[in-house]
């Protein structure tokens, strides 16, 4: 691994466990710590250098573990609290960092807090935890305003007295109200509790979100408020700079990665101010169309802002929020207007997997730090048909099914055998995954992968040493090519270009002495179409 900063969030590749469905260690069909302490030397050979773990703190599962009863415990589900200390320990010994997830926006219904605001009278401490109004309306029957869910349906429900209580995301996700002192005290301790344990990183959940206009104001829906009453307040910043200030009070750097979905770069920009978050995933890209000039676009759009602050970039692709790119890549319309997350009644999981292997050459080769979705190194598809009575994910339910939600990207990694469980559970495990793997996902295990050269395993593996062995790759500056129309060339170094070809034809390579590596072997010394290739120049 070639020596670099102690800064690794600048630089690092990252990797995002959704522990429900990466590996299933005790047979009863739910991903649990086991099964990725059973799995850490596979994420070694990947070559990753550190690990996002979506939330395992004991929680209902009304939004898969989004909605924390406590955050200090964890989830019976997943394993133990000592279970988890191994892992750190276990990852560090293998030179891989450990970032962790906190919902600063809500906590489950089931939290303390919640239990006693509901058993508490409406005006008391414990309600101001929260954000309980007395509805509109003749005896208060309807909701203080017409806020909107974003899974879809009113961001109010009513409790026995009358009184109502906001949920910008599910009603089992009561928001906190963030201009109390305790909240963020408590918060705060949290980010200790894991930091002391080692933990390396925080991913900051729902991050733009957390202040309320405390008049809590109707809005035209029609159009975006400006000031949003709930997304991107200026109170935000003052929270993560008491973060900031518990992150930089350990010796070993700890790192903040926000999950900030603001269209507007420089408003994002500003969560990465020097005394805020370390960085923030970059959902322009990975929202981008396949078009070279939108992808050049935002990449500089993206460099530019990030310059402005200090701040590192980031490059992902997927997550278990929005539709695998595989098939976004291969839908008729890759546009933007295409959405992060729909259904897919037409995909060609071909192009959209060629797509991908050329994607992840660009993302790997740009400066900053590059996030990895669990399955992604396996060209994994969105599955499609699941059948309603086996979804879990609250959007598809609140939206009638109106949105797909979120489950297709959450299917159970396939990790051997021609069926399900493919290895995801021990053999004669009790109980199917929590989801259904689709019968055509054989090829797709890393056991079949691990047997075809020409796999995308295969190819994500070299990708990643080739990027860890070069000391130009990761953070650092980056220099344009003159390229044709509908190919991106940069350079990285003195002796490293990276090319992409989205120009439909094959287009000759720059002037270089190897091919390091292409998403797809080279016509001769041309680049065929959805493709992408590194090139050692000098
Ligand atoms: O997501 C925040 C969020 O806003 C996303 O739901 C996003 O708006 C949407 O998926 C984009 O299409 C975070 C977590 O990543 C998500 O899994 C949780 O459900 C949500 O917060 C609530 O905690
Ligand atoms: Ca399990």
């Amino acid at each position: 691994m070639t020596p670099r900063t102690t800064d690794w969030w600048r630089h690092a590749a990252i990797y995002q466990v959704y522990p429900r469905s990466f590996a299933d260690g005790n047979g009863d069909g739910i991903g649990d710590l086991a099964g990725v302490r059973s799995r850490l030397d596979y994420l070694q050979r990947l070559g990753i250098e550190a690990l996002w773990f979506s939330p395992w703190y004991l929680t209902p599962m009304a939004d898969a573990g989004y909605d924390v009863t406590d955050f200090r415990q964890i989830d019976p589900r997943f394993g133990t609290l000592a279970e988890a200390e191994a892992l750190i320990r276990e990852a560090h010994e293998r030179s891989i960092r450990v970032i962790v997830d906190v919902v600063p926006n809500h906590v489950s219904h089931e939290h303390e807090w919640f239990l006693k605001a509901l058993a508490s009278p409406p005006g008391s401490p414990e309600r101001e935890l929260f954000w309980f109004r007395d509805g509109r309306g003749e005896n208060g029957e309807l909701p203080p305003n017409e806020w909107q869910s974003i899974f879809g349906g009113p961001a109010w429900t009513r409790v026995p007295d009358g009184q109502w209580y906001l949920h910008l995301f599910a009603p089992e996700q009561p928001d906190l109200n963030w201009r109390l002192p305790a909240v963020r005290s408590e918060y705060e301790d949290v980010l200790r509790f894991w930091f002391d344990r080692g933990v390396d990183g925080i991913r900051v959940d729902s991050a733009a979100m957390c202040s309320k206009d405390p008049a809590l104001p109707d809005y035209d829906h029609s159009v975006l408020p400006d000031p949003h009453p709930y997304v991107d307040l200026d109170e935000n910043h003052d929270i993560y700079r008491g973060w900031r200030a518990v992150a930089d009070s350990y010796p070993e750097p700890r790192a903040l990665i926000g999950e900030v979905w603001l269209a507007d770069s420089a408003r994002f920009a500003r969560y990465l101010r020097a005394d805020e978050l370390h960085a923030a995933f970059n959902f322009e890209f990975l929202g981008c169309s396949w078009d070279a000039a939108a992808l050049r676009a935002c990449i500089d759009q993206t460099l530019a802002d990030h310059a402005d602050v200090g701040a590192p970039s980031t490059w992902v692709l997927s997550n278990h929020d929005v539709t695998r790119h595989v098939t976004r890549y291969g839908r008729p319309d890759t546009s933007t207007a295409a959405g992060i997350r729909q259904y897919n009644p037409v995909v060609d999981e071909d192009l959209g997997r060629r797509r991908a292997r050329a994607t992840a050459l660009l993302t790997m080769a740009l400066p900053g730090a590059v996030y990895i979705y669990q399955g992604e190194e396996l060209g994994l598809p969105e599955v499609e048909d699941i059948p309603a009575d086996r979804r879990d994910d609250p959007i598809y339910h609140r939206t009638g099914g109106t949105d797909p939600g979120r489950d297709g990207c959450r299917v159970p990694l396939p990790w051997s055998g021609h069926q399900e469980p493919y290895g995801f559970s021990p053999d004669g495990a009790a109980a199917r995954p929590w989801l259904p793997q689709p019968a055509s996902w054989a090829h797709l295990s890393v056991a079949a992968q691990e047997s075809d050269p020409a796999s995308m395993l295969h190819f994500y593996r070299e990708a990643l040493s080739l990027r860890a062995g070069h000391p130009a790759l990761g953070d650092g500056p980056m220099q344009w090519l003159q390229a044709p129309d509908g190919v991106l060339a940069f350079t990285r170094g003195t002796d490293f270009t990276c090319v992409m070809n989205l120009s439909g034809t094959p287009v000759a390579l720059p002037e270089h002495r190897t091919v390091l590596l292409s998403s797809h072997p080279l016509n001769g010394t041309r680049l065929e179409a959805e493709a992408s290739a590194w090139l050692h120049t000098t």
